[in-house]
């Protein structure tokens, strides 16, 4: 495995950060979780974007431009011969002293890890998730905004081990208000009436690259598709139930907090975005390797 930290490339025995980093003292930094499929880099420039607004907003300066930290992803995704993988793109405030004033980080730090995934088995994505929602909330967004993936992921974390602790693989987190915003690592959406509800980015939620691509999906097949609040009432009552993410991609919910969510089966649209979402980010990715040079698919 060929790691890069600052523009050299490490095997994994020898890819190593400083203690000091800010990263890992107070997880001072950003991060993006990108997926390449069939060698491409699904919606490449969309997580680049994400992560340079992560940036700007925790006012981290990123000493690379955009367009060459995205020739850097492709080529770490090359070096490693993936056709398939998942990419671990991370800026962290860098090295400094053992006080949190960022200041004293003189330089940001960027690695990438390009990785095969360990995905949910396909026997969650054919009957679906059985969730609960947990006691943490959401962080507030007047204080770590949900729309910046920080390397500062405790409040899902807690949510995580909330679900963890009885049994349940992903979790529905409400905000400080009590409406419905996302998983512990996914967004969330409902089928009601025909209609695709999905919360608003200002309620506080990260702003997921895959829950855009739903919706367009949903948008080209016809389907009115609102980004509206919803609360558990909402949620119990709705006909169908998903989660989306990059890891996720698209995962029915089919009952929350031992409520069944519609016929308590994957529904109609959610099978059919599946479908979409699957067609999508195989044919439309960013390609990895010029024609012609691709490694034997194994
Ligand atoms: N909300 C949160 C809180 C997330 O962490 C999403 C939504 C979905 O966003 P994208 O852009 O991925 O559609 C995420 C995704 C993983 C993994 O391996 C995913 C995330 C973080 C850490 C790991 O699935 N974030």
């Amino acid at each position: 495995m060929q790691i890069y930290i600052d523009g050299e490339y490490y095997s994994k025995a020898e890819a190593k950060i400083s203690v000091f980093d800010h990263g890992l003292l107070y997880g001072d930094g950003i991060f993006e979780g990108i997926r390449a499929y069939n060698g491409g880099l699904f919606r490449l420039r969309e997580h680049m974007v994400r992560l340079y607004e992560s940036a700007k907003t925790i006012a981290l300066d990123i000493p690379l431009p955009l367009e060459q930290l995205e020739q850097d992803v492709i080529e770490t995704v090359r070096r490693n011969n993936l056709r398939d993988a998942y990419i671990r793109l991370i800026v962290t405030r860098g090295a400094g002293d053992l006080g949190i004033d960022p200041r004293k980080c003189a330089k940001a730090s960027i690695i990438i890890i390009a990785t095969s995934i360990s995905l949910y088995p396909e026997e969650m994505y054919e009957n679906g998730l059985s969730v609960i929602t947990v006691p943490t909330r959401r962080n507030h967004s007047e204080m770590v905004n949900p729309r910046v993936k920080s390397l500062n992921y405790l409040n899902n974390i807690l949510a995580k081990e909330e679900g963890n602790h009885l049994g349940y693989a992903e979790v529905v987190m409400l905000n400080s208000d009590g409406y419905v915003v996302e998983g512990s690592a996914d967004n969330i959406f409902i089928v009601k009436n025909g209609v695709l509800i999905t919360p608003p980015a200002f309620l506080g939620i990260l702003k997921g690259i895959t829950r855009e691509v739903v919706m367009e999906l949903a948008q080209a097949m016809g389907t009115e598709v609102r980004e509206t609040v919803f609360t558990r009432h909402d949620l119990y009552n709705a006909d169908e139930c998903f989660f989306t993410g990059t890891g996720a991609e698209l995962i029915p919910v089919v009952e929350v907090d031992g409520r069944s969510i519609g016929t308590g089966k994957p529904g109609e649209m959610t099978k059919q975005l599946l479908a979409a979402f699957r067609k999508e980010r195989t044919e439309t990715g960013v390609p990895i390797y010029p024609c012609c040079q691709y490694p034997s698919a194994s």
